[in-house]
């Protein structure tokens, strides 16, 4: 099948009955980066799901985020629209009240006859992020650490005192939301999966529209708890320790320093008392328990009805520095916080199991899903549908783009990362020879030309900052968002 019959066959399914049109399932897990069996970021890590989701469908092995965190990353990818467009650019800004024309991934399905189902963290995660009105039903996020969690910030969540044993890393006064270790239930117990319960319960189900179902799972985000078996898969002698070269900063601009430093002391603790290896370790076992869980969903999709018919997608919002470049965290332009994984498993898909080397990133997947779907050409996207490399491994791509607080962006091709900061710092790298990002090569002049070729991508403005939480009277009741006055 060719491409133009393989879309004039999805047109036509979409025009004359509606049944026919795909389900849509996407999975999201949180801060996971290339530690995955099939992207090759950590040799021995055990994600036998969702390398067998990439066998199965394709595998964007140079997918990037559209901003290295949560909140920006999400609302780039649900609206279609970039950190440069939106004004959306951290974790503090409610994207509802500052975009009120915009029709979100999920509300445009909806719109489009599908029933939309959500459950977990798909957009940000406190309150105010999730509006109900985006979906027919949802179910919001069960979070492993009530205790940890702001009254304010998750009405919902039942507050509960800390249980004995907290921290559960053994470490004291270490702050909460960088904890680690086992907790003191079952594995059915954890949080993430409630939200796998209602993808399960709902693929049981007879539907008479198509649907499109979102499950986001927490892990492998901070706090790193996960069940023991999952600690058990990476014994503390084997846990290999990412290279961080003492001099590695050394070559990069103040604005990537000064990110990089973002809760060095997290890290340094960790280091000077002698628990970095089991951090790591624990960041190991919640990608494993997160693939678990994600593979208790694809066996639910599999025994259903909707086995053939249904597009999966599954995803990172952003990747997690595990000691590189002095950092541990994400919020940075370089590889560690950009590179996610993507993987795309579509009916009628083409040369499924070879992965794809062009990059792309994580706002193509709004047209995309438009594409695959069938549903009206949404013309007001920042991305580009990747209907036409999901058919032809070959298709050409134009680089993908990541920015991170205004006026900072990464532009990312097959070889190249280029960097430049709001002060004109740059960084250049050959990610081919240097794959660590190890060797900045901007200042060289013999990379004069290809700065300025890759700088045409970065966005030639960038919308100022909508306002902030603070900046509202927010009821969670009513879902109402009132800017105070003189904001
Ligand atoms: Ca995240």
């Amino acid at each position: 099948m060719t491409r133009r019959q393989f879309l004039a066959t999805a047109a036509a399914g979409a025009a004359s009955a509606k049944e026919s049109r795909p389900n849509v399932l996407f999975i999201s897990v949180d801060d996971m980066n290339d530690w995955v069996g099939c992207l090759g970021g950590y040799p021995g890590v055990q994600t036998p799901n969702i390398d067998r989701l990439a066998r199965r469908g394709v595998l964007f092995a140079n997918a990037h985020c559209a901003s290295p965190l949560c909140n920006p990353s999400r609302t780039a990818l649900y609206t279609g629209l970039g950190p440069a467009t939106s004004g959306i650019y951290n974790n503090e800004q409610f994207w509802r009240p500052a975009l009120p024309d915009v029709v979100t991934m999920p509300a445009y399905f909806k719109r489009n006859g599908y029933h939309v189902a959500g459950a977990g963290k798909v957009l940000h995660h406190t309150s105010g992020f999730n509006p109900p009105d985006q979906w027919n039903e949802f179910k919001l996020q069960v979070f492993d650490d009530p205790w940890y969690r702001r009254a304010e910030w998750y009405p919902w969540n039942q507050k509960i005192p800390a249980p004995p044993g907290h921290p559960f890393n053994g470490m004291k006064d270490f702050p909460g939301e960088f904890d680690w270790g086992v907790l003191p239930r079952t594995e059915g117990e954890y949080g993430d999966m409630r939200a796998i319960d209602f993808g399960v319960e709902f693929l049981n189900r007879r539907l008479d529209k198509p649907f499109f179902l979102a499950v986001g799972l927490w892990h492998p985000h901070i706090p790193l708890f996960a069940p023991q078996n999952y600690f058990d898969l990476y014994p503390d002698s084997k846990v290999k320790l990412p290279e961080s070269p003492e001099d590695d900063l050394d070559d990069v601009p103040a604005i990537g320093r000064q990110w990089a430093a973002a809760r060095r002391e997290e890290l340094n603790r960790m280091v000077r008392e002698g628990k970095y290896r089991d951090a790591v370790r624990a960041y190991l076992a919640c990608i494993s328990f997160a693939d678990a869980m994600i593979g208790r969903l694809l066996a639910a999709l599999d025994r259903s009805p909707y086995a053939k018919n249904t597009a999966v997608v599954f995803f990172s919002d952003n990747g997690w520095h595990l000691g590189e470049k002095k950092h541990w965290h994400k919020s940075t332009l370089w590889q560690r916080s950009t590179h996610v994984p993507l993987i795309i498993r579509a009916p009628g898909g083409r040369a499924a199991g070879r992965a794809r080397k062009q990059p792309v990133s994580l706002i193509d997947l709004y047209p995309t899903m438009v594409d695959l779907c069938g549903l009206p050409k949404k013309t007001d996207l920042d991305g580009e549908s990747l209907v036409s490399l999901l058919h032809d491994p070959g298709a050409k791509r134009k680089p993908a783009v990541t920015t991170y607080l205004p006026g900072n962006h990464a532009v990312r091709t097959e070889r190249w990362r280029y960097i430049r900061y709001r002060d004109g710092g740059e960084e250049l790298y050959d990610c081919l020879g240097d794959p660590n990002e190890y060797r900045n090569l901007a200042s060289d002049p013999r990379h004069d030309g290809l700065k300025k070729e890759l700088a045409a991508w970065m966005p030639k403005t960038s919308a100022p900052p909508k306002p902030v939480r603070n900046d509202y009277d927010f009821d969670f009741e009513r879902y109402t968002y009132k800017l105070k006055a003189g904001r």
